[in-house]
């Protein structure tokens, strides 16, 4: 099942290098691209359906297009390496293993939309993978990939590393920018969209890593190529990070569309001492979970995943058998997304925290019947009502485990009454 089409280069040792890099086909398209329209780059972008790997899977050629025209103000690209999303691995293989895939990536995009400064924003606990991406960058600018006259071409483009300091909230496009302009990460409020208003108040892309790094392999072979992989409103290829009770978590590239049960049983070596399956968390923790029954009937696209209620997200998939405590999941996932609330709207701020008093309560063995409607009320009552998601992704997710196994936490609740009524 799996493929090598962004991962072309894992295997090969020291392609992390320039030279080896180069020697397998890095800053071939080069040439090409440099000969065409920048809007004819676009277009093959466009064309070849790829859509926004950090999460929300938005039409990356599209998002470009939103570029105002005509502007007389700079034009930046923002890479998002923030990568902090829980069970997402993917990015930092990229990063380490071929980061001359993201930076020919890199060119491509800003010679589309005209810009010559791009920044990749890399989360702060990357501290080996930022080695490895500065070594190639530094390797790149002395090879003259980057710099004034990029591969000899009339065309000047800078690359800058902003390390982030171990803040969820900057992957949010908005965040991050204000992250790189040197402020506390609070997300902005959209509209206006970054394409319009975006870093220092001028037009700026943000696109994921893995969005950027498809761009070669698309460039080099076609947008059919690419299109050969993958369902047709779910185009080409994914790094999936497959965790949790399997025999063999890992990240493997697999084409959408594949069934996960196929998938989590011949890629990823099936569950572990012959359990059976609770759930699955399809892609990252602020997706909805799936039941084993939904699972029976999910294929790895971004359509499956939307008609059986969740979202395909950032590709990480985290398996739960019969041994997962639900309630207590629920309280780390909640504890989780508590703590990494920025404290800018109320709702986010203080409502996670009475969720999450409320599961420990639970947990406690002090919760009642009521608080499971609560709870319920709570994520009605905070959900989309803030400035980002981060919020709605703690609240989508909780509803989701409160509604599909909701007999679990009515299990701490009786307990507690039958614990209450012999004391
Ligand atoms: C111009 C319009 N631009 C939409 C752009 C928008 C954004 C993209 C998607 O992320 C998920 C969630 C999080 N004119 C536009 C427009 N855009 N309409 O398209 O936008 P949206 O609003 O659908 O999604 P979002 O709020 O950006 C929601 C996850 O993404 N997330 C992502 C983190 C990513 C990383 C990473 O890549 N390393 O950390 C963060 O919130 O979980 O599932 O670019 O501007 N009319």
């Amino acid at each position: 099942m799996q493929v090598k089409v962004l991962s072309a280069k894992f295997d090969i040792p020291d392609a992390n290098t320039l030279e080896v890099a180069k020697k397998h086909g890095a800053y071939a398209t080069l040439d090409k691209i440099f000969a065409m329209q920048p809007e004819e780059v676009t277009e093959i972008v466009k064309e070849s359906g790829l859509r926004g790997r950090g999460g929300a899977g938005f039409p990356t050629g599209l998002k470009w297009t939103f570029l105002p025209k005509d502007t007389d103000k700079p034009v930046y690209l923002a890479v998002n390496s923030d990568e902090s999303e829980p069970a997402t691995f993917k990015d930092r293989y990229i990063l380490v293993r071929d980061p001359h895939l993201l930076i020919e990536g890199i060119i491509i995009c800003c010679y589309a939309i005209r810009s010559h400064a791009a920044y990749i924003y890399i989360r702060g606990e990357y501290t080996s993978q930022v080695k490895v991406l500065q070594a190639a960058i530094d390797e790149a600018y002395a090879a003259g990939y980057l710099g004034e006259s990029v591969a000899g071409f009339d065309f000047q483009l800078d690359v800058t590393v902003h390390r982030g300091a171990g803040a969820y909230i900057c992957g949010e496009e908005t965040a991050l920018l204000e992250s790189v302009e040197g402020k506390k990460g609070q997300p902005r409020s959209k509209p206006p969209f970054p394409a319009v208003e975006g870093l220092y108040g001028c037009p700026t892309i943000i696109n994921n890593v893995q969005s950027i790094s498809s761009l070669p392999f698309i460039l080099a072979n076609g947008a059919a190529a690419y299109k050969a992989y993958g369902t047709e409103k779910s185009a080409g290829t994914h790094l999936f990070g497959i965790s949790g009770l399997v025999k063999k978590p890992g990240m493997y590239e697999l084409p959408f569309g594949l069934p996960i049960l196929d998938v989590l049983e011949q890629v990823a070596g099936g569950l572990r001492d012959n359990r059976t399956l609770k759930g699955i968390i399809p892609g990252g923790s602020s997706t909805p979970v799936l039941t084993a029954e939904e699972a029976k009937t999910v294929t790895l696209d971004y359509e499956s995943m939307a008609a059986h209620g969740t979202m395909f997200g950032s590709g990480g998939i985290v398996v739960l058998d019969d041994t997962v405590d639900i309630v207590k999941l629920v309280e780390n996932l909640i504890h989780f997304y508590h703590h990494e609330s920025c404290g800018q709207c109320t709702p986010c701020r203080e409502g996670l925290g009475w969720m999450l008093k409320i599961v420990q309560k639970i947990l406690n063995y002090e919760g009642t019947m009521a608080d499971i409607d609560l709870l319920l009320e709570l994520c009605d009552n905070i959900e989309m009502k803030t400035v980002c998601v981060l919020s709605a992704a703690c609240t989508m997710s909780t509803r989701s485990y409160l509604n599909k196994f909701r007999s679990e936490f009515e299990a701490y609740i009786a307990h507690s009454a039958s614990k209450h009524a012999t004391m």
